[in-house]
């Protein structure tokens, strides 16, 4: 330090010295001394000896008052007295003092008494590297476009640095970075500013934000820095293109979802900033099905379903989005979408061919129809199941694919069942399961395989006699369960060998109404019943044909007036003479009036009454016998002539009438004169009674002979059956011949030809079991209290005789 202070001193000494001589030179008075001195020098230190500059002896000092006089220099300098030196008393800044200018010096006056002397003093100061460069923002922003083509230049701040000279030529450095490289330029006034010159282009999106610092190196030694940060801000170029978050995206949806429902949610990212991050969301298809679907939210990208979404009408869409950011940029992507199916679709059932009618007699395994069974859907949705409901004869028989037939199974009945309703069910296999029924109505057509039937094997008719020729008395049907011709009937009457049409007999028949008509009046006295065959026939082809039986009854009428026999009546109705003998006791026999009745029945149920009272005779209402009241005498008038009525028991009534003419006489010649007046017709009629009594006589003798030979073959019988009934049972027995028989009133037997009520059929006395409805006004009442009402029992056997023959 002392050596270096020397050196200055004698430095400033020789500068003081040449100073001096000048400044004897310039002015007489007053001399300039020159110091020169580094600004900033510690306070204290001495700048030069003022004493021995101003060649004053040290110890004069204090005597000759030396000091320093200065307006602004005074606080920086003090005049040590002692020794004469000039010390600095305050800090000298040469940048504050001087700033920038070139020269710097502070100038002060030394005043020196005894005498008076005053030297100006100048002190230069000079500079030392105390000020580092300074940048005027610590801080400088900037905004580039990240557009920026690498060689564009930024201009940034200088520095300043506020020493002068070489501590103030400054120098500047950037920080380490990629992009930017330092650059210079020089503006007209010689300045040099720095440059950011773009080296590598910059990316907002890598970087959007960069700090780079400069720093400014002055020409001092020590070198003094200052430094200053660039913020840089990259400004957003849409270079960046929307970029989905997947460039295809898959997405299922099931159809029939909801309308407004969301589907898929598109996402594009776009990297710029702001406006050009902005992105509208559309679809770049233009497909109109896509349209019409579906809806996208520009916003937020979110697909929506505009219409319902139907998988048997679209089983994917293959959309197309487009995403463009604000700037226009715009990137694609692509949507598969697929339809998921649901059971929506019921099953149908197609009938593809039919035959509505099949015959009766198609055998089993016939083909009815062809159906198809389809579904809309697809997978197990799709799948259907045919069956037919309910229990008919048909099945299902499965052919190719969705084809089925319906066949027959079993024999067919058009008469059980004319039409079958097949009811074919189709169910497809989704969940819920869906179905459909169809129902196909098949037609059975008839086959001629049903006969005709008559509801009868025999049908009786009961016709009364003396009908209208040409009137209906009976109708027959037969049914034939066919149908249509096949169950058109026509009748016939056939005879034994089923010939149609026997011409020879009164009936005839409606063929197509089955009525049965009586040709001629019948009589019952002539036929009593007809026996035909009657034959229906249907129109089917080969026809098919039933007869029957039909018996017709004649029914007796009371048409027939009973016809006396005996005595045979003539002109003036008295025949025969009889002759009673005096001697003739009460109720002895004298003659029976003998009539039949040519009818049957009640029509033939004969009474016998006298026209007149007689007192001497009584007759037999039944038997026609005429007995005497009493026994005769001879004070009896000798002839009587008596009416003898014969009545049917018809309805009406009809009846005969005969006159007897009795003569009482012991002997025939007694009598005979009360006779001859009828001389004439007696001897004819004498004839007649020889004839009858000869046939009577062979008759009663051929009689007894049957009847001794019934009895004694009867006997027998009985004896080896003990349930025999002596008077109930017939043939061997008939009740009437055996009262007849016991009586033995009457001399004369008589043959009984006996036909039995109205049937034809049951002519032989009941052999045959009555089966038929007789018209109850056709029967005889057995009860018929007109006749026989004194004995029942009586008329119960004469109920069965309705008819005496003779
Ligand atoms: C027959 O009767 C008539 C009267 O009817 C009678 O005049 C006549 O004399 C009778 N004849 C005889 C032979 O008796
Ligand atoms: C679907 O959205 C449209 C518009 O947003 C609206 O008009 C419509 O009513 C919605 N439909 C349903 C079913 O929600
Ligand atoms: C959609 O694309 C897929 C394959 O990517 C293809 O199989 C399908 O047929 C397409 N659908 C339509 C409707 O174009
Ligand atoms: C078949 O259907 C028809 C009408 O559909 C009905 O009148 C008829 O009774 C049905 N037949 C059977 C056998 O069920
Ligand atoms: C009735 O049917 C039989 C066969 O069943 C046939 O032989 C006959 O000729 C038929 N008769 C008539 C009249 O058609």
């Amino acid at each position: 330090m002392k050596t270096q202070q020397t050196k200055i001193f004698r430095g400033i000494r020789w500068q003081v010295m040449i100073s001096f001589l000048l400044c004897l030179l310039c002015h007489s008075v007053s001399a300039q001394i020159h110091y020169s001195i580094y600004e900033e020098i510690p306070k204290g230190s001495s700048i030069g000896n003022l004493a021995n500059d101003l060649g004053i002896n040290t110890r004069d000092i204090s005597l000759r008052k030396l000091r320093i006089v200065s307006r602004s220099s005074e606080k920086y300098f003090s005049v040590n007295l002692v020794n004469g030196y000039v010390n600095v008393a305050d800090r000298i800044d040469r940048e504050t003092l001087c700033e920038a200018a070139e020269e710097c010096f502070l100038t002060f006056d030394a005043v020196i008494e005894n005498p008076l002397n005053i030297y100006h003093v100048r002190v230069d100061i000079k500079d030392i590297n105390d000020n580092p460069p300074r940048f005027t923002k610590e801080e400088i922003e900037l905004k580039i476009n990240e557009y920026s083509s690498p060689g564009v230049r930024f201009e940034v701040q200088n520095a300043e640095d506020l020493d002068i000279g070489i501590n103030s030529q400054l120098k500047y450095k950037l920080s380490e970075n990629k992009h930017f490289v330092l650059g210079e330029k020089t503006s007209t006034d010689g300045r040099t500013f720095p440059e950011l010159v773009l080296e590598t282009s910059l990316d907002r999106e890598m970087q959007s934000k960069l700090e780079l610092t400069i720093t400014a190196y002055d020409g001092g030694n020590p070198v003094q820095t200052g430094e200053t940060l660039i913020k840089i801000t990259v400004i957003d170029w849409n270079d960046n293109y929307p970029i989905f978050t997947q460039e295809v995206y898959k997405v299922s949806i099931s159809e029939n979802i909801p309308l407004n429902s969301t589907v898929l949610i598109v996402k594009a990212n776009d990297k710029d900033l702001s406006s050009n991050a902005q992105i509208a969301y559309s679809f770049s298809t233009s497909t109109k099905n896509v349209l019409r679907m579906f809806a996208i939210n520009p916003e937020n990208g979110e697909i929506t379903t505009k219409a319902t979404v139907d998988y048997e009408k679209a089983k994917n869409f293959n959309i197309s989005v487009q995403a463009k950011d604000g700037g226009g940029l715009v990137s694609h992507a692509k949507v598969l979408l697929e339809i998921i199916d649901e059971n929506d679709n019921i099953p149908e059932i197609s009938v593809t061919s039919i035959t509505t009618t099949i015959s009766e007699d198609s055998p089993p395994g016939t083909v009815v129809a062809l159906i198809e069974a389809h579904d809309l859907d697809s997978g197990e949705n799709g799948e259907v199941d045919c069956q037919i409901t309910g229990v008919v004869p048909f099945k299902l028989l499965s052919s190719s694919g969705n084809f089925y037939r319906i066949i027959t199974t079993s024999n067919l009945d058009r008469e059980i069942n004319s039409h079958y309703n097949i009811t074919i069910q189709a169910t497809d296999n989704g969940f819920p399961q869906l179905s459909c029924k169809k129902t196909i109505k098949v037609d059975i057509s008839d086959v001629n395989d049903n006969s005709p039937v008559f509801g009868k094997s025999i049908y009786v008719a009961y016709v009364p006699e003396n009908n209208q020729a040409g009137a209906s008395i009976y109708s027959i049907q037969a049914l034939d369960n066919d149908a249509e011709e096949n169950a058109k009937l026509v009748y016939f009457i056939i005879d034994n060998d089923a010939k149609e049409f026997p011409s020879s007999l009164p009936i005839s028949i409606n063929p197509v109404t089955g009525v049965i008509y009586a040709q001629q009046s019948f009589d019952y006295e002539k036929e009593r019943e007809f026996i035909i065959q009657v034959l229906a026939k249907d129109n089917g082809s080969p026809s098919l044909n039933s007869s029957t039986t039909v018996n017709i009854c004649v029914i007796d009428q009371n048409d027939n007036s009973p016809k006396i026999l005996y005595p045979s009546p003539d002109d003036d109705g008295s025949a025969v003479y009889e002759m009673v003998p005096f001697s003739s006791q009460q109720g002895s026999l004298v003659t029976k009036v003998v009539a039949v009745d040519a009818d049957s029945g009640h029509n033939a149920w004969l009474s016998y009454h006298f026209l007149q009272e007689t007192s001497h005779f009584l007759i037999d209402q039944f038997t026609g016998e005429v007995r005497t009241s009493h026994a005769l005498q001879e004070k009896d008038v000798f002839r009587h002539r008596v009416g003898v009525i014969v009545k049917d028991n018809g309805s009406p009534t009809r009846s005969a009438t005969v006159m007897l003419n009795l003569v009482v006489a012991d002997n025939y010649q007694h009598g005979l004169p009360e006779l001859s007046n009828q001389s004439k017709k007696s001897e004819t009629q004498t004839n007649i009674q020889i004839y009858l009594v000869i046939a009577i006589a062979l008759i009663s003798f051929l009689f007894m002979l049957t009847v001794i030979s019934a009895i004694i073959s009867k006997y027998r019988e009985s004896k080896s059956s003990t349930s025999f009934s002596s008077i109930s049972t017939y043939p061997p027995m008939d009740p009437r011949f055996i009262s007849t028989f016991n009586n033995g009133t009457l001399p004369l037997p008589y043959s009984y030809d006996v036909c039995v009520t109205l049937d034809p059929s049951e002519r032989d006395f009941s052999f045959l079991k009555p089966h038929h409805n007789v018209p109850v006004e056709s029967l005889i009442d057995a009860d018929d209290s007109g006749i026989g009402n004194e004995d029942s029992k009586e008329t119960t056997h004469t109920a069965d005789i309705v008819q005496v023959g003779y």
